[in-house]
């Protein structure tokens, strides 16, 4: 018997951008898990490693796209540029529950803008992980209090850690008596906090054993917050540039203790990073509490001025903005949200215009 001739139609090759651990790869693999049932999302402690290719199908599969989760360490940065030149759309994944690396997704979008060769180029953000958002909201005082109550433990024994290369090794450090916590060290300390108060069952390096006691709270999203804590609750004597430690920070996802790495040998790479960030030792329940909901989870206003800024720069960078959600992978509602977005977005791929484009401009530095 003759094979029907197929007409499916590519149409849009999206790039995928965002800080490490956002949920860029979750959100990709849950779309297209909806027609190919052979995927599946994994955790993992590793981050994606260059990129992937995810073919994501609308219209009862007659239509599709491919879209490319680059991944969001600071590593790919060349790999990101590269790929923005041959990309026909954007979308750009912001963490709902760490609103101060938005900056740095932003970054990676911008960062592409010159090498793209269309005017009107259709750029969308998903905001992800709005469930966590809603379960920190509600667990936030026992979060704190784990918090401070990880600090005193810290105090009087020490901290425990897992550091992963080849081997998994334990290693061990003592508070020493300054009154101050470096950066390294106080990240640490939130995520043993939090791992003691919310899983059980771990197996050290294993990102996908133990049991998860807050829904959505996994041991990946847990070291992410934990860093964005840290750097919320933390102080610099020599204040450093923003964007250098945004990026210092976004180049592993697992604590810097746990990777055998320091402020020190990271800012060699990033030297515009400045000193190793303190906080204080004596820090309490309310400060964390306030810091959690005042700097870390996001809110309506901080979408809306998020997507203020992506029109502002518009003229810069020729984007043309094609809408945005806020979700969470594992509701129906969310995944529904995230698939009718992109194809929104497939619709204003075939209206952008081919244009001559190559400069050499940043943006953000211009607006900021
Ligand atoms: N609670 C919750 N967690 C989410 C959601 N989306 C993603 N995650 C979690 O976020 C973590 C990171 O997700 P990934 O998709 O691997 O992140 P990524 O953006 O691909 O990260 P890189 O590959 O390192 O750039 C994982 O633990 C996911 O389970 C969400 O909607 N809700
Ligand atoms: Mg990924």
């Amino acid at each position: 018997m003759e094979k029907k001739q197929s007409n499916k139609i590519n149409a849009g090759r999206i790039l995928v951008v965002g800080t490490q651990a956002g949920g860029k790869t979750a959100i990709v693999t849950k779309l297209a898990a909806r027609t190919d049932s052979s995927m599946e999302y994994y955790e993992d402690f590793g981050g994606t490693i260059e990129t992937e290719y995810l073919k994501v199908s609308f219209d009862e599969g007659n239509f599709y796209s491919l879209l490319l989760p680059i991944g969001g360490q600071e590593k790919w940065a060349k790999l990101r540029e590269r790929f923005g030149s041959t990309a026909e759309a954007i979308v750009t994944i912001l963490d709902s529950c760490t609103k101060q690396f938005w900056m740095n997704s932003l970054q990676q979008a911008t960062s592409i803008s010159g090498v793209l060769p269309y005017n009107n180029y259709p750029v969308s953000f998903i905001v992800t992980k709005k469930d966590l958002n809603d379960a920190i909201t509600k667990e936030v005082s026992s979060f704190s209090e784990s918090i401070v109550e990880g600090l005193a433990r810290a105090k009087h024994e020490g901290v425990t850690f897992y550091s992963r290369g080849f081997r998994i090794s334990q290693r061990s450090f003592k508070l020493n008596e300054t009154g101050e916590i470096p950066f390294t060290q106080m990240e640490q300390i939130i995520v043993n906090a939090l791992e003691h108060k919310y899983f059980t069952g771990l197996e050290p390096g294993n990102a996908r054993k133990g049991d998860m006691l807050l829904q959505g709270f996994s041991l990946v999203n847990c070291r992410i917050f934990s860093r964005a804590l840290t750097l919320a609750l933390s102080y610099q004597a020599e204040p450093g540039d923003q964007m250098a430690i945004l990026g210092l920070l976004n180049d592993m996802r697992p604590t810097m203790l746990e990777l055998d790495t320091n402020w020190t040998d990271l800012g060699r790479k990033y030297p515009k990073a400045g000193s190793e960030p303190l906080i204080p030792v004596n820090i309490s329940t309310d400060e964390i509490k306030n810091v959690i909901l005042e700097k870390l989870l996001a809110n309506e206003t901080d979408i809306n001025n998020f997507e203020k800024e992506i029109n502002k720069m518009s003229y810069l960078t020729g984007w043309r903005h094609t809408g945005w959600e806020h979700i969470s992978i594992f509701e129906e509602d969310g995944l529904n949200k995230a698939s009718n977005l992109i194809r929104r977005i497939m619709g204003a791929i075939s209206e952008s215009e081919q244009a001559d484009k190559f400069s050499l401009f940043d943006p953000i530095e211009e607006l900021f």
